[in-house]
């Protein structure tokens, strides 16, 4: 597609300057990916607040070396995208009210710049280092939009019909189905007609989401999320039945959706794809495993199929022109299972066989030649703390915390304020059983609040307390310290 080639072209030219600029110091672009819920506003406010307050990160060599001189906030890159809300969402999880940070709705973008000391220098401090780091935030409901940019308007049309019309999906897409019927893909073009099948299709979408234990896959993600393209005529398509023999007919309805839809790929797509994940250098993959391990098997493929989907396009930007050109590819990437902290930490390893088997499945298309993978159960914020309790003969491995305000374990209803021992139960020692169906419902959830803060005897203001951010952070940045 000569867009695809156009905006390759962007990506090479803003490479080349970001080169001469890296000259003068040194940048990681870091990509926090992740389907929606999954953890990335929650894991970006944690990586920042622990290494601006100098919290405990063991793992972390250079911080463990005594090596990090000062680490600040900086003026981002691009001017034209907002800041990422980083006090604000500290406020929040910090405030007397502890809550977590709401769903994003838009795109933004932080640098953090950290003055080390090179290693073997300690003592001299004659010579230091400079990296800068720069993340970026979005909607996890638009990363679903990446398949897109490889699917025609016909073959997306099929797909999404073929989904709707199996599985839990078939139920809430009775008005949906209603409404395709009386639509001729033939008929002339009109704007009434396509306004109304995309308010029908969106409105199947929202339902999906509310009742599906899973959803995984509900592009296009604008229309559940528009940012600022809210009433937008690039959001007025909705997909025909047509199949990818069907020739759209010159002034038709066909023809003015697939006009569109390609408009959308071309205008809100591409864009997201080449400014933001095309230049990445190390990228961290987010996964809410648990939640789905816990929804059952359907919802694991679902977990997967996307991922895989997703990591495709990071596939194939990898092997653009562009990047060639700049020299510039994703180098290290960590899948990490988040929420860790909801399991007692003698399932941790646990989790992250089960990610393994996972990806395993999810990967099998996808290859990243000459990128370091690593694999972790991670929690950014730990909201709990471990205990025992026994019950009866038996000592149960227990989480501690705040359940929020209206959770209900058992008999009890939680009030928010209220501290709890829970038994969350045990994964599987054999990561294949955790796909089998067996386990459904077999961990307990409780939503906590997020944990109140206190300092370590070292630190002169508290950091969040956490599950193996350190072991993320070294193997996604370390080697830029040396
Ligand atoms: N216990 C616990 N809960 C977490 C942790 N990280 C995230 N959560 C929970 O997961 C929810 C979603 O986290 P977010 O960081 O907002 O997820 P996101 O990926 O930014 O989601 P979108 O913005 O919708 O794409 C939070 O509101 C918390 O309830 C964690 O480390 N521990
Ligand atoms: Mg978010």
């Amino acid at each position: 597609m000569a867009s695809t080639l156009i905006e390759e072209a962007r990506v090479a030219l803003g490479g080349i300057s970001e080169l001469f600029s890296g000259l003068v110091s040194p940048t990681v672009r870091l990509g926090v990916t992740g389907l929606s819920r999954s953890g990335k506003t929650v894991f970006i406010t944690a990586l920042v607040h622990n290494l601006l307050h100098g919290g405990r990160l063991a793992l972390f060599n250079a911080q463990a070396e005594g090596r990090i001189v000062r680490a600040y906030l900086e003026p981002q890159s691009h001017d034209e995208i907002p800041r990422f809300a980083y006090e604000d969402h500290v406020a929040l999880l910090t405030g007397p009210e502890r809550t977590w940070p709401e769903g994003t709705r838009r795109i933004s973008e932080l640098r953090l710049t950290i003055d080390y000391r090179a290693r073997g220098l300690v003592a001299r401090n004659t010579h230091g280092g400079q990296l800068h780091i720069d993340i970026v935030d979005y909607p996890g409901e638009w990363l679903l939009d990446l398949p897109l940019m490889s699917l025609s308007y016909e073959e997306w049309s099929q797909a999404t019909l073929a989904q709707s019309r199996s599985g839990a999906r078939l139920k809430l897409a009775g008005a949906f189905h209603d409404h395709l019927a009386t639509l001729e893909p033939e008929a002339r073009a009109s704007e009434a007609a396509a306004q109304q099948a995309a308010r029908v299709f969106t409105e199947y979408l929202a339902r999906c989401r509310r009742d599906d234990v899973s959803l995984s896959s509900l592009p296009p993600g604008r229309f559940l999320m528009p940012g600022d393209l809210e009433g937008s005529p690039l959001l007025t398509f909705a997909p025909l039945d047509v199949t990818p023999e069907t020739a759209a007919k010159r002034g038709s309805l066909h023809a003015m959706m697939q006009r569109r839809y390609d408009s959308y790929v071309a205008h809100v797509v591409q864009p997201f794809f080449y400014d933001h994940f095309a230049r990445l250098d190390r990228q961290i993959v987010l996964a809410d495993l648990l939640t789905a391990l816990n929804a059952g098997p359907a919802a694991v493929a679902d977990l997967s199929a996307g991922l895989s989907a997703v990591l495709a396009c990071f596939r194939q930007g990898a092997n653009s022109w562009s990047s060639v050109f700049t020299g510039r590819r994703i180098d290290r990437i960590l899948f990490a299972a988040t929420k860790a902290d909801l399991l007692h930490h003698g399932s941790h390893d646990r989790l992250e066989a089960i990610l393994r088997l996972v990806l395993e499945r999810a990967l099998k298309r996808v290859e990243f030649a000459g990128a370091r993978l690593d694999v972790a159960a991670i929690a950014a914020i730990r909201a709990t703390r471990e205990a025992t309790v026994r019950q009866g003969g038996d000592i149960l491995p227990c989480i501690v915390g705040t359940p929020e305000a209206g959770e209900v374990v058992g008999e009890e209803l939680f009030d928010g304020d209220t501290e709890a021992a829970i038994f969350p139960g045990d994964l599987p020692a054999d990561p294949a059983k955790a796909l089998d169906g067996s386990m459904a419902g077999s961990i307990r959830f409780v939503r906590f609040r997020p944990p109140k803060l206190s300092a370590g005897p070292l630190q002169s203001s508290p950091a969040f307390p956490h599950i193996r951010l350190d072991r993320a952070i070294e193997f996604l940045i370390g080697d830029r310290f040396r």
